[in-house]
């Protein structure tokens, strides 16, 4: 049988069937399976909200559930676990499953060294008990765990450091067929319209990693200076509205949709706060493109509306390659804090760069 398999056999057995999560790189299949198999889950927006799903499922129907994360999303989910669920505050049984990046003696980009060191320190100082999932037969370790956690109201952890666990299983998930814009298109015409000193800082994962790949073809021959943000997912927005305060050039904030729902509540605070350099790019593909599409719904999302109620002075939108050009040079004139939404396809070049000097990155950022 294969390892997935195995792994729900052990939740099923002990009557979990109710999950919710921010999707991961190593957890990739665990939750492609999860809607393979029609099973209750939500993607939540960020780890604490997550947790606080689980936390609520108990608390109307003494429902047990899996929270699924990577372990940077850890810090998120601290607030809950540590001020509700913890076994000297509300004592709420949670199972959290926890793709581990960063792992020690294994080989990882750099904004996860950190995290990764850390992870099991945090989980000890929370007085979570967990056990590392390597192998099938350490999924007996888990089911012994969650055993204790219905028994005691614990919250327990399994940490999955290796994402080949799944491979035998590998989902595929089915490609959005509908003309949007590509990213790489997109890139391409903005990095060539907006002014030669523009600031522009980018989200996690492939919003980053295409940016970065343009520059690594064509250094010259396009403008501005990048700040690819490939940790603290969901800070974009705050971070670019703290470059904006200090600065005289315009500066672009590019999010992903996962990136920005995850703290949303930073719209506003860009919005109120920003000058008329700063603005804001919504790259939406409606899902986490980068570790495994899951739909995060933001399509269904007014952004419109949205973005003008917070406070944002324009909104503008793309819905195809033919207004490219015409609404992004309307979005580079116009008076800032204002919003642009892109709708992408999730067709991304092959073989994207990792950035890995990130002082030299953010060196280059400051000249
Ligand atoms: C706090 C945190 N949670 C989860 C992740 C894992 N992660 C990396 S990229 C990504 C998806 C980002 O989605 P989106 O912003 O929509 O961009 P896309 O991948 O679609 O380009 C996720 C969930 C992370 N890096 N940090």
């Amino acid at each position: 049988m294969l390892f997935v398999e195995n792994l729900f056999k052990v939740l099923k057995k002990n009557k979990v069937n109710f999950f919710s999560g921010v999707p991961d790189s190593i957890l990739k299949n665990f939750s492609l399976y999860l809607e393979k198999k029609k099973l209750k889950n939500i993607v939540a927006a960020n780890e604490g909200s997550a947790v606080s799903i689980g936390i609520g499922s108990f608390l109307e129907k003494k429902k047990i559930s899996c929270v699924y994360l990577q372990n940077s999303g850890l810090g998120n989910a601290v607030n809950p676990l540590a001020s509700i669920a913890h076994k000297d505050v509300y004592s709420i049984p949670l199972i959290l499953l926890i793709g581990w990046r960063g792992a020690p003696k294994t080989k990882d980009e750099p904004q996860h060294l950190v995290k990764g060191r850390i992870t099991t320190k945090i989980l000890k100082l929370l007085k979570i008990r967990y056990c590392q999932i390597n192998t099938d037969k350490d999924l007996k370790k888990f089911d012994k765990l969650i055993m204790d956690c219905k028994k005691k109201n614990l919250i327990v952890a399994g940490l999955i450091k290796d994402k080949s666990l799944f491979f035998k299983n590998e989902l595929k998930k089915k490609i959005n067929k509908k003309k949007f814009i590509n990213q790489r298109d997109f890139f391409e015409n903005f990095l060539n319209l907006i002014s030669k000193n523009s600031k522009i800082i980018t989200s996690t994962g492939y919003t980053s990693r295409g940016l970065m790949k343009l520059r690594n073809i064509n250094s010259n021959s396009y403008k501005g200076r990048d700040f690819y943000m490939i940790g603290g997912m969901g800070h974009t927005a705050m971070v670019s509205l703290g470059v904006s305060i200090f600065s005289k050039k315009k500066v672009y904030c590019i999010d992903g949709d996962g990136s920005l729902l995850m703290h949303m509540g930073s719209m506003h605070r860009f919005a109120i706060n920003g000058n008329k350099n700063l603005k804001h790019v919504l790259l939406n593909n409606d899902c986490h493109n980068s570790v495994g599409g899951q739909k995060t719904q933001a399509m269904t999302i007014d952004f419109k509306k949205l973005s003008l109620s917070l406070g944002y002075k324009k909104y503008f939108k793309i819905k195809s390659k033919k207004d490219l050009r015409n609404i992004l040079k309307q979005f580079i004139k116009s008076k800032g804090p204002s919003f642009l939404e892109v709708l992408t396809d999730v067709n991304m070049d092959k073989n994207l760069p990792r950035p890995t000097d990130l002082i030299k990155i953010k060196n280059r950022f400051y000249k």
